[in-house]
């Protein structure tokens, strides 16, 4: 199961990882559209100012509208523009639902490891209550053994998930505000105690990739990382038989 892990040998240190998921292009669009033109205002408001003081001034401005308003109101008009293209992207994976065929799975943070709950085989996630918790004997998400839909459920410390094939993660947090983040399929988000986060996407590039924790959430946040593992779907499938028959008694 376990494949070469992407290295960054053949990246650039000065540009992003490669693009592991369905939506990182845009963003990586959307990122590099906003880095040119930040780059071509910064050219811009230079030219102005040496043309500026090397002008010789003959009469008082009294064009203010051409010469400051208008060029205010384009400028704001831009950047109104492109922070709503920004929210629309972050939003793609968050406001707008997954499809119904999506994977489910939860994610829980709490200081300081990553565990991962597959709803097993009738896809139902059993209940959890928080006086359960005890990882010292093998229950770190405090699931209730009198709830049926809870004897299928998988925990994890590991992400194994099918190539193309759209995710529906829940994030949750045990303790303090936790940063799940996987840089090469563009992802960031918190998670929040008190809080159940949607966060869906789609793997497209099979590899093995650092999950990491992007909060500064204790003395162990250092060694807060998983490992994602992204199969092409019939490896996955094997990978799910296997497990289910490790899990069923
Ligand atoms: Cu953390």
């Amino acid at each position: 199961m376990v494949q070469a892990p992407i290295l960054p040998s053949t990246q650039s240190p000065f540009w992003l990882p490669a693009d592991a998921s369905a939506h990182g292009p845009a963003l990586d669009h959307h990122l590099l559209l906003n880095l040119w033109i930040a780059l071509a205002l910064l050219v811009l408001a230079h030219l102005i100012l040496f043309a500026g003081l090397l002008a010789r001034r003959r009469t008082e401005a009294t064009n203010l509208w051409r010469i400051e308003y208008l060029p205010l109101a384009l400028l704001a008009l831009l950047f109104a523009t492109l922070t709503i293209k920004a929210e629309r992207l972050w939003a793609a994976t968050r406001y707008t639902g997954a499809s119904l065929t999506a994977l489910q799975i939860e994610v829980t943070g709490v200081q300081f490891a990553w565990y991962f709950r597959y709803p097993g085989p009738d896809a139902t996630f059993g209940r959890t209550r928080p006086q359960l918790v005890a990882p010292g004997e093998g229950n770190p998400l405090g699931l209730d053994p009198t709830d049926p839909h809870s004897a299928d459920d998988e925990i994890a410390s590991e992400l194994v998930l099918p190539a193309n094939r759209e995710v529906d993660l829940r994030l949750n947090a045990q303790d303090v505000i936790h940063g799940f983040s996987i840089p090469e399929l563009r992802l960031k988000q918190n998670a929040v105690p008190g809080q159940t986060i949607h966060i869906h996407f789609t793997p497209t590039t099979p590899g093995t990739y650092a999950i990491l924790c992007t909060q500064l959430c204790g003395l162990g946040h250092y060694r807060m990382n998983a490992t994602l593992h992204v199969l092409p779907p019939d490896q996955f499938a094997i990978w799910q038989a296997a497990h289910r028959k490790e899990s069923t008694p």
